[in-house]
């Protein structure tokens, strides 16, 4: 990678049509974006629906890129990994999804315009971003917000379930 590159953090997330496989599929195509390393990939993690109660369980993780592409480059591919999963973007805010990709974290930048907020607003009120991001970056400052690991803290007795591996191989 350049000298020019970045390192992001996105966060997936599906609660619909198999949501590990959703996400690990996610991360297959997050690998072969261009001008892009996908670094790591946290524990996937099974966790009651933030908004609308009456919808599945969400499976969420937590990718780290190392990429050229510029921030807005790369939501619009995150975006277009979203539309080949079949995500309808007219839907119901915060209701159930195939696939769901948020940049969290674009290196220390903060971007505030019609189509990007980064670092994600969210970030402080959602354990299922913060805690893969800690096990991936304990020591990640995020811009405009704090150490990842306090945001974190501040969520203990989060609900969150790892998916081991051997539920991971069936897919
Ligand atoms: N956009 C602006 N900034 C960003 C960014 N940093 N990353 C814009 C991604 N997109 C960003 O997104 C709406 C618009 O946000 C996009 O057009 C983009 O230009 P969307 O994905 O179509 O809308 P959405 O996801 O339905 O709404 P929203 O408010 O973004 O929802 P979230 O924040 O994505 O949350 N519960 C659990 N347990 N786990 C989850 O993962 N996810 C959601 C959705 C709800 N409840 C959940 C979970
Ligand atoms: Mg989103």
């Amino acid at each position: 990678m350049s000298a020019a590159s970045e390192r992001a953090w996105v966060g997936l997330g599906s609660n619909r049509a198999g949501p590990v496989a959703q996400v690990r599929s996610a991360l297959d195509a997050l690998a072969e974006l261009p001008r892009t390393r996908l670094e790591r990939a946290s524990t996937l993690y099974r966790n009651p629906p933030m908004g609308p109660p009456d919808q599945p369980d969400y499976v969420n993780a937590v990718a780290e890129l190392t990429t050229a592409l510029t921030a807005h480059q790369l939501l619009a591919a995150l975006q277009a990994i979203e539309s080949a999963r079949g995500r309808e973007r007219s839907g119901q805010r915060w209701g159930p999804r195939p696939l769901d990709l948020d940049l969290l974290v674009y290196g220390a930048h903060r971007i505030a315009d019609t189509d990007l907020t980064v670092p994600h607003p969210g970030m402080p009120e959602r354990a299922f971003v913060l805690y893969p991001l800690v096990e991936l970056a304990p020591q990640l400052w995020v811009p405009g917000m704090g150490w990842a690991a306090v945001l974190a803290r501040a969520l203990a007795g989060a609900d969150l379930e790892p998916i081991p591996e051997w539920e991971l191989s069936d897919g």
